[in-house]
């Protein structure tokens, strides 16, 4: 099967939300070769860009949403022990502390951002969803982390990664650690806007920041 039709494969399933598929086609291109950062980055990832794109329009509603993000885990499940097979190698390369911002929910891409850094050799403290900007800052101190990695998909809690720069500086730490952005609706201008030092567009991105970032 052509690299095209498996992408599309994975796609066409991760918009049905449906699960059984997804890990059919996920099985055929381990065993055809694909990577698994190509199965999510080429495969999955254009499917759910897809389903957020129906939502915006109302072609779909809620419940699908939320069937094409059961999918994506149950995906993972399957693809996350390959990345840490990859990880478990390497020495340990710096320490992140990763999270979703305060008011939103979304874990997903947050989740593979944090398996591509495991695999990269970084220790991972992740927080999970809905993070107070403080607790970001709480946990960077406790495990004397690098870099804080703070994800948002909305418009309307894209303002919590800027609270977690504000408290940074409010506490005269802001020097201490390389502080990443990244999910939906963020971007590079968004990241120089409110003083972070690096925008990643995919979890790849993050993982060549956070190694420019440790190797400085
Ligand atoms: C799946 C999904 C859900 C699922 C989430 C399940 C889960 N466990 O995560 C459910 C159904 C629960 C959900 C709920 C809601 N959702 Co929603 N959701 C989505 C959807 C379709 C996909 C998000 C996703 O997982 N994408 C796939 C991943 C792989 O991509 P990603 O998150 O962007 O991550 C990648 C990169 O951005 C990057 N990255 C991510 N984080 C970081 C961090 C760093 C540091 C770096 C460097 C990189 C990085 O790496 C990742 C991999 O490449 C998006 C549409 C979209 N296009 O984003 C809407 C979307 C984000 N949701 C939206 C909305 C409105 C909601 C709800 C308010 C709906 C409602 N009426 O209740 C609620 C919000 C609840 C809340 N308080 O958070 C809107 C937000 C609109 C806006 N701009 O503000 C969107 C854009 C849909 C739309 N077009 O309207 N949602």
């Amino acid at each position: 099967m052509s690299d095209e039709s498996i992408h599309q494969r994975l796609s066409a399933a991760i918009i049905a939300g449906e699960k059984d598929k997804l890990s059919a086609a996920i099985e055929d291109a381990l065993k055809g070769g694909t990577p698994p950062a190509d199965i999510i980055e080429k495969g999955m990832s254009p499917g759910m860009k897809d389903v957020g794109e129906k939502f915006a329009r109302y072609e779909i509603y809620l419940p699908e949403m939320l069937l094409a993000a059961e999918a994506w885990e149950t995906a993972m499940k399957i693809l996350e022990p390959k990345f840490l097979e990859a990880g478990t190698e390497r020495k340990k390369t710096g320490r992140v502390v990763l999270g979703t911002v305060k008011g939103d929910v979304h874990s997903i891409g947050k989740n593979i951002v944090g398996a591509m850094l495991k695999m990269s050799g970084f220790e991972v403290f992740d927080l999970g969803i809905d993070i107070a900007a403080s607790a970001f800052v709480t946990k960077a101190e406790e495990t004397g982390a690098d870099i804080i990695a703070a994800s948002a998909l909305m418009s309307t809690t894209m303002p919590q990664q800027k609270s977690i720069i504000e408290h940074l500086e409010a506490r005269g730490e802001r020097g201490k650690y390389h502080v990443l952005i990244g999910g939906g609706s963020t971007s590079q201008e968004w990241a120089d806007s409110i003083g972070a030092d690096g925008y990643g567009r995919t979890a790849g991105d993050a993982v060549t920041l956070a190694l420019k970032a440790v190797a400085k």
